[in-house]
């Protein structure tokens, strides 16, 4: 295994959702300059809103990684209205999905660069960079992936099931269509390739991780990967930091515990980073061939997000 430390040249490969996934590569993006991160992001929950092409985890990581987010939603930008939405609901649009008058400017843009032949690679580059942004975000396809949800509410689009549904319908299954024949986006494709080490975020392991690691080869080719892979349980105590992943562990019969996600990743993941509270778990994890690194996980403030990042290069740079 791979034990040098993290330098100039190396890339750090990070798999992320939304929220949870923003929060720890904001501190990344604080530790690591654009040359050593990639930042892997789910596209399976995209929709078309309006006629325009939204995608929810992209944009809550350009915002979170802007300085633009709303901290209290986690997604969105900050002091946003909702006047457009409004008016289209007084035009009898569907409205459930809320979508902010500045929101709009982004789903607007990025709408008329597919239609233009862009790819959504090309578009998430062009508008990283409009906001500042210089840490790689990439789109884990620009091919055509949707989360499937099948529920005792029929089968749901993700947006539908999360939002309009409020994720209260119960799952018995999910599909990632598309996923088996999408290939990784060029960048993410370079770096499971040339990265140094691999980090998966604290985002849902089902409807975040699931449909980057279900794209045709990745899960694979991270199997293979003989460097430092750690992945952050999104749990603490049994409890998830947001939304509704032990909802989702409890429909599928999973134990809603760091030690179920660490059975969950055992073939993609050598180091587990659990917290402080879910210590005891810290044997069963080793017996199951990973090892486990208990620190403070909640990433309330950006100080903790900074110490969290920097705790994971330092576990990175010292693993053997
Ligand atoms: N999440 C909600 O819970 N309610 C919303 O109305 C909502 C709107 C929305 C608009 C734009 C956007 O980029 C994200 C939005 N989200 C909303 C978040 C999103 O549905 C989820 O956070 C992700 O898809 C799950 O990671």
């Amino acid at each position: 295994m791979n034990n040098a430390s993290i330098s100039e040249s190396d890339t750090v490969l990070v798999l992320a959702g939304g929220v949870g996934g923003a929060k720890l590569a904001l501190g990344l993006a604080h530790v690591l300059t654009p040359n050593q991160l990639v930042i892997a992001v789910n596209t399976a929950d995209d929709d078309e809103f309006h006629g325009l092409h939204v995608s929810p985890d992209i944009d809550t990581m350009m915002y979170t990684l802007s300085g633009l987010s709303n901290k209290s939603l986690g997604w969105g930008i900050t002091g946003d209205s909702q006047k457009a939405l409004s008016m289209l609901a007084r035009y009898g649009s569907e409205a459930w999905f809320n979508l902010g008058d500045k929101d709009l400017g982004t789903h607007i843009k990025r709408t008329q660069l597919l239609n233009s032949g862009w790819n959504l690679s090309e578009i998430t580059t062009s508008l990283s960079r409009s906001l500042g942004v210089y840490h790689p975000i990439t789109p884990m396809t620009d091919d055509k992936v949707r989360t499937f949800l099948h529920t005792n509410h029929g089968i749901l689009k993700f947006q539908e099931y999360f939002v309009q549904h409020h994720h209260k319908p119960k799952i018995h299954k999910i599909d990632y269509v598309g996923a088996s024949n999408a290939k990784p986006s060029a960048l993410f494709a370079t770096a499971l390739k040339k990265a140094h080490s691999i980090i998966i975020c604290p985002s849902n392991p089902f409807l975040s991780i699931g449909p980057i690691l279900a794209i045709n080869g990745v899960r694979e080719l991270i199997r293979k990967f003989q460097g430092p892979k750690v992945a952050v349980s999104p749990l603490a105590s049994g409890q998830a930091f947001m939304g509704p992943t032990t909802k989702i562990m409890d429909e599928l019969g999973i134990a809603s515990t760091s030690m179920a996600i660490a059975e969950l990743y055992k073939d993609i993941c050598n180091i587990f980073v659990i917290d402080e509270s879910d210590a005891d778990h810290a044997s069963s994890i080793r017996s199951i061939g990973i090892s486990p690194y208990i620190r403070k996980i909640t990433m309330a403030t950006k100080r903790d997000k900074i110490t969290l990042a920097r705790s994971i290069c330092s576990i990175i740079n010292n693993h053997i």
